[in-house]
């Protein structure tokens, strides 16, 4: 409750930041593309998670405002490494339930690419499997609209929900990816290994990209370059990071 009323300012109060993680190409070990993860500056102080806000602001419809807010800041961000040089690389932004559903959601983006110039190739959604089951037909509108404005989507922590991959294949999504629960334990477990081996190579066959999430150690790293997978993103390559340098951003081919 004490974390709900300290919310409600902190939009205007600006104590919202955006944090990157890289997402790393498997094959070449080369820059992919970057997660955006909010983090909010408590008091402009103390550095709050999105685990202890996010689950607040979705309940009472703040995410829609501050989601928006991340979409422009993540846009805006994009287009300032650009002026001063950087090869840019794809934002996946992350959208939840309530903010996917929101009528003015494909509104409020167009607005935004509109402002800010970007080239929308270079922004990418991330929703749940979940949030995707959940609404069939407006599902399949929203997403339609914004794939036509040439946004990305892909499905988050892909295994933990209900759907299938042949389903998916219903909607416009060109990656997904898997959650770092198939991950962890995928050096000592076999089981788990046939899991996202199942995973890659149905993938495969349907044109999806494949990203794997929390990857910490070389041996899963190794695993999932000799199983195919394309992507990853975890603590081996960087924790999300608050400065993105020219280094991070080197030249991709
Ligand atoms: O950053 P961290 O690893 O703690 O993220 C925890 C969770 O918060 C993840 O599930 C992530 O998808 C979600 N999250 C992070 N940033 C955003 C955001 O900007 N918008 C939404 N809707 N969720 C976010
Ligand atoms: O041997 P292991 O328990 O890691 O096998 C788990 C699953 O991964 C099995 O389905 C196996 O066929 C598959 N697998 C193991 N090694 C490879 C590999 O080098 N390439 C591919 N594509 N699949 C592999
Ligand atoms: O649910 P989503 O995938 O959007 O959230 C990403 C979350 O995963 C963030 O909270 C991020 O900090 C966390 N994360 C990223 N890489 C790793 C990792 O290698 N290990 C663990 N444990 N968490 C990670
Ligand atoms: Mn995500
Ligand atoms: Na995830």
């Amino acid at each position: 409750f004490e974390l709900e009323s300290s919310l409600r300012g902190a939009l205007a109060a600006n104590e919202f930041e955006l944090y990157f993680q890289p997402i790393m190409d498997i094959g070449t070990r080369r820059l992919h593309a970057m997660e955006v993860l909010l983090r909010w500056r408590r008091g402009g102080t103390e550095l709050i998670t999105p685990d202890q806000f996010i689950p607040i602001i979705e309940e009472n419809g703040m995410i829609v405002g501050i989601g928006e807010w991340v979409i422009r800041q993540a846009c805006r961000q994009s287009m300032a490494w650009q002026a001063q040089g950087m090869t840019p690389v794809p934002l996946a932004v992350n959208l939840s339930p309530r903010q996917f559903m929101h009528r003015g959601l494909v509104d409020s983006v167009r607005a935004i690419l509109d402002e800010t110039g970007i080239d929308p190739a270079l922004i990418e959604f991330e929703i749940t499997e979940t949030a995707l089951m959940q609404h069939g037909e407006q599902t399949l509108e929203i997403l339609g609209h914004i794939n036509a404005m040439g946004i990305r989507l892909s499905i988050d922590d892909f295994g933990t929900g209900y759907s299938s991959l042949a389903y998916l294949k219903r909607f416009p999504v060109k990656k997904i990816k898997i959650d770092r629960a198939f991950i962890k334990d995928l050096e000592e477990s076999a089981e788990d290994r046939a899991i996202v081996a199942a995973i890659i190579a149905l993938s495969d066959s349907l044109q999806l990209s494949v990203v794997a999430e929390g990857v910490e150690t070389e041996g899963q790293y190794a695993l999932l370059q000799r199983h195919g997978c394309q992507y990853a993103q975890g603590y081996l390559f960087s924790q999300p990071v608050p400065h993105v340098t020219a280094q991070l951003l080197l030249p991709r081919s």
